[in-house]
């Protein structure tokens, strides 16, 4: 009886040794540096992403790995930066899954520690094996053979096909006499597109986007069936903060790991009818709207739950801002004197800050000290941060660029962030390096994308190497690599260093 008494309290005593908060990610997308009032917006509020960055860390060198939606997202998974894994390009409606099982992943660390894991919303890491996803039987390997105990997902990305929900490992509502058929030809003659029956769609595409119609909206790629399965756009959101609510509830028991991947803002932006007009910005603006009160909302869960104290919330995105992104949704014309990416440069598909450095916050009531910090911090760090934190340990051949930087993301006194960052553009051999305040950019066939967010996408022309004092120049409008040749020798050996090592967390 004492025995047992002395075990349990000895038991007990782990338990507080490690400590184990819940954590909610919540990935934004496409949503830039200067997107949310706390971060510079002064065309509408964004109240509840507000009062977070007021109770935690506002992070002003936060960032995202890459500049588009798939390699911030898998390296956020893996640890791993995205550009040495060819294949984790922008995923493809029927693109199998990326990230295999055997990889070792954040999902699978925090579980290790007796997490319980979920994922809700958009997903875009591919879906099934190597002939691509089985949408009428079992989509594996998925979120659930890399360690996300529940998964609630928009399979790829909304102005991709299908528009379905995906609810561990299988079409939801699926109606099997109605098998859905997703694909890359057009199906048959008269299937019509955007390009057949432009002019029956209730928002027109401007670039791409033109095959299979659903919702007045024409997509990339072509499906039909599945009709009992098929969601409206317009409720995307109401349905994350749904299923979040169920999930959190029936899981806040044990600690829990929620990676919320919001759709908003990507394209095609069409928010639910309640916030339509709400921004004065056309629907760009009125998603963001959405996305805060989804925050907003995240928010109320944890309060309802008592969970705030122990949970720690952090709040980022998986690429920069652009505008015209496929659609003619009046981003661009609408937009005022609105600056998406803040003070920076570039924005979605770039390595200028514009396309990386976003919104990042941190809040955990009661542990995190309310305050600003210019620790350089990414997504990538997570996996590292998070599991050293709950005392679980990470295999040497995994999470090969995640360092662990929690000390800065709970803004402990003199914790110190990353000391260097590599920063991938939409081409994977486009990448910049940062270190301390000084950045060298590689693009590598002398080809950026879209250096000013608020114009058409396009290619420019720029040298092959960029050397910019970020202290001096924020906005990246000098390249100082002749007046600093061994500044930038030094650099561009380190990024060769850097891609041929193969990693750069420690041994
Ligand atoms: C691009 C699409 C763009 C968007 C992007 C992926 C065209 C012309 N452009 O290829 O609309 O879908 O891929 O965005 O098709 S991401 O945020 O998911 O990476
Ligand atoms: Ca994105």
């Amino acid at each position: 009886m004492i025995r047992n008494l002395f075990l349990s309290l000895l038991l007990s005593g782990f338990a507080i040794a490690a400590e184990k908060p819940n954590v909610v990610v919540i990935m934004a997308d496409d949503l830039g540096y200067g997107d949310v009032s706390c971060y510079g917006a002064n065309s509408f509020e964004t109240p509840n992403i507000d009062q977070l960055a007021a109770e935690g860390i506002k992070f002003t060198s936060g960032y995202c790995s890459a500049s588009t939606c798939t390699p911030t997202r898998y390296s956020f998974i893996t640890g791993n930066y995205a550009f040495r894994f060819p294949g984790t390009g922008i995923a493809a409606p029927t693109a199998p899954a990326i990230i295999k099982p055997d990889v070792v992943t954040l999902p699978d660390l925090l579980q290790k520690g007796g997490y319980k894991t979920a994922v809700i919303g958009k997903w875009h890491l591919g879906l099934g094996g190597e002939n691509g996803p089985d949408w009428n039987g079992e989509l594996r390997p998925g979120p659930a053979e890399i360690g996300f105990g529940y998964h609630f997902l928009l399979p790829t990305t909304n102005d991709r096909v299908p528009q379905v929900y995906v609810e561990n490992s299988r079409v939801l509502n699926l109606d099997p006499k109605d098998p859905l058929w997703v694909g890359k030809k057009k199906p048959s003659e008269d299937h019509p597109t955007g390009i057949t029956h432009r002019d029956t769609l209730t928002m027109d595409w401007s670039h791409g986007h033109n095959q299979t119609i659903h919702n007045g909206i024409s997509r990339i790629g072509f499906y039909t069936g599945g009709e009992s399965a098929r969601f409206r756009d317009e409720d995307l959101a109401d349905e994350w903060v749904k299923q979040s609510r169920k999930w959190i509830g029936e899981n806040k028991e044990e600690p829990f790991f929620l990676f919320f991947a919001s759709h908003d803002i990507h394209v095609p932006r069409i928010p639910h009818e309640r916030f339509q007009g709400s921004s004065g910005l056309g629907y760009r603006g009125d998603c963001i709207i959405q996305l805060d009160w989804c925050v907003g909302e995240i928010m109320k869960i944890l309060d309802e739950n008592n969970l705030a104290e122990n949970t720690l919330v952090v709040f980022c995105s998986d690429n920069g801002p652009v505008m015209d992104d496929g659609y003619a949704d009046e981003a661009l014309e609408k937009l005022g004197n609105h600056k998406a990416g803040g003070p920076f440069t570039g924005g979605k598909y770039s390595i200028y800050e514009g396309g990386t450095r976003t919104p990042f916050i941190t809040r955990w009531k009661g542990k995190i000290e309310p305050g600003e910090s210019d620790e350089v911090v990414c997504t990538i760090d997570l996996m590292n941060s998070l599991a050293s934190h709950v005392g679980v340990e990470i295999p040497a051949n995994a999470g090969l660029d995640s360092l662990n930087v929690m000390g800065a993301l709970l803004g402990e006194q003199g914790a110190k962030g990353r000391d260097h960052l590599v920063q991938q553009g939409n081409r994977s051999d486009n990448l910049s390096l940062r270190v301390g305040d000084w950045k060298l950019l590689r693009h590598n066939k002398g080809q950026g994308r879209n250096l000013v967010v608020e114009k058409k996408l396009e290619n420019t022309t720029v040298p092959k190497f960029q050397l910019i004092n970020l202290a001096e120049d924020p906005g990246e409008k000098n390249n100082v690599f002749e007046a600093h040749p061994e500044k930038g020798e030094v650099l561009k050996v380190m990024l060769e260093k850097i891609v041929s090592d193969g990693r750069t967390r420690p041994e």
